[in-house]
């Protein structure tokens, strides 16, 4: 043991006195204030679907959509518990509606992402123009906008929730209200905003109508899918991420969301990647294929092998891999552009 610093005495008095004065040193917590490196109190995690699945359609039976408004079972980070939060800044959940289900209409200051998971011709509708969703689909409920969703289908459809809530609660600039109506009035055909802005092109006389946010609010898997393919076989393979695309606001080239950015990735046959890590913490969901993840921070290490609809979080400045021996297809989101706009996003690929 180190003997008492001759002050220690004193310096416990001062800070006692100042104590009700709401004051408190810097100095004993600096350290900390300013780490060396990251260090998030997040930890890795893996929700595999044949776990999550059976209770996602038990909560079916629980409760109606149009009771629980939003009938979703919460990804929470295991060193996050109660926070509702996958990431200190991102929240993740899944999804479920069931046949002839509506959920209500309302809107919030926080951005959403879709990304279905299970089932098909489920829609959900952004400001009157309705979108209908397949697997591996890239929807957007931008921020302000009224949204509803609902199933006239024969089977229950699944998806993942990405939202901002954590980083809009920080900033606490949180607004919500309900909409007059359960499902809000169709006001244009689907498909008009994807034939506006999805074919590199534009009106001629447009304003961005939903400010930062990409007018698209449907990326069909469909697209990125064929995407991915013909770079595989016809680009060179990233060593760290195999084929690998970032989603992108047609009217700006910068991301979709300005909160959220989302990627889709392919690696292929036989991939076993480089090392990296990044500021951004990431949350996955696994469309096709199978593959393993290690992920490492300090003497720490997990590994998991995912399959199709299982969903998992690497933490920021963790350490992680990607190796698929049959292939996959991978989609995920961070805050990159969060980190991008403060200019304090950091990224290394090792090896
Ligand atoms: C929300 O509005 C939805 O619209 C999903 O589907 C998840 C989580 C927290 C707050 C609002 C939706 C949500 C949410």
């Amino acid at each position: 043991m180190n003997a008492p610093h001759p002050n220690a005495q004193v310096r416990q008095q001062l800070y006692r006195d100042m104590d009700p004065l709401n004051l408190t040193p810097l100095w004993e917590v600096l350290h900390a204030l300013v780490p060396r490196q990251p260090a998030t109190p997040c930890a890795p995690a893996c929700w595999q679907y044949d776990a999550v699945r059976p209770l996602l359609l038990r909560a079916g039976d629980a409760i109606t959509a149009e009771e629980a408004v939003r009938r979703v079972l919460i990804l929470e980070n295991p060193k996050l518990r109660g926070q509702s939060a996958v990431t200190q800044s991102l929240y993740a959940g899944l999804q479920l509606i069931m046949p002839r289900e509506v959920a209500p209409s309302h809107r919030h200051t926080q951005s959403a992402l879709r990304f279905i998971v299970e089932g098909s011709g489920a829609y959900t509708a952004v400001d009157g123009e309705r979108t209908t969703m397949r697997p591996g689909d890239f929807i957007i409920t931008p921020s302000w906008t009224w949204h509803d969703h609902g199933n006239d289908t024969d089977a229950p459809v699944v998806w993942l929730d990405g939202l901002d809530i954590p980083m809009v609660r920080f900033f606490d600039a949180g607004f919500a209200e309900n909409d007059s109506s359960t499902s809000q009035q169709v006001t244009r055909p689907e498909g008009t905003s994807l034939a506006r802005f999805g074919h590199n092109m534009a009106p001629v006389r447009h304003e961005s109508p939903y400010g930062a946010t990409s007018p698209i609010f449907s990326y069909p898997y469909e697209r990125s899918r064929e995407t991915l393919e013909q770079l595989e076989r016809s680009a060179p393979v990233d060593a760290w991420d195999g084929v690998k695309l970032r989603y992108t606001n047609p009217l700006t080239g910068g991301w979709p969301m300005p909160t959220i950015g989302t990627f889709m990735q392919k690696l292929p046959r036989g991939f076993t990647g480089q090392p990296w890590r990044q500021t951004d913490g990431a949350v996955y969901s696994v469309v096709e294929g199978e593959g393993e993840v290690t992920i490492a921070s300090g003497d720490q290490e997990w590994r998991y092998r995912f399959g199709p609809r299982d969903h998992f979080v690497v933490p920021s400045w963790h350490t992680a891999r990607l190796s698929s021996a049959a292939g996959c297809v991978l989609f995920s989101f961070s805050d990159r552009p969060v980190h991008q706009a403060l200019g304090i996003h950091s990224e290394e690929r090792l090896s």
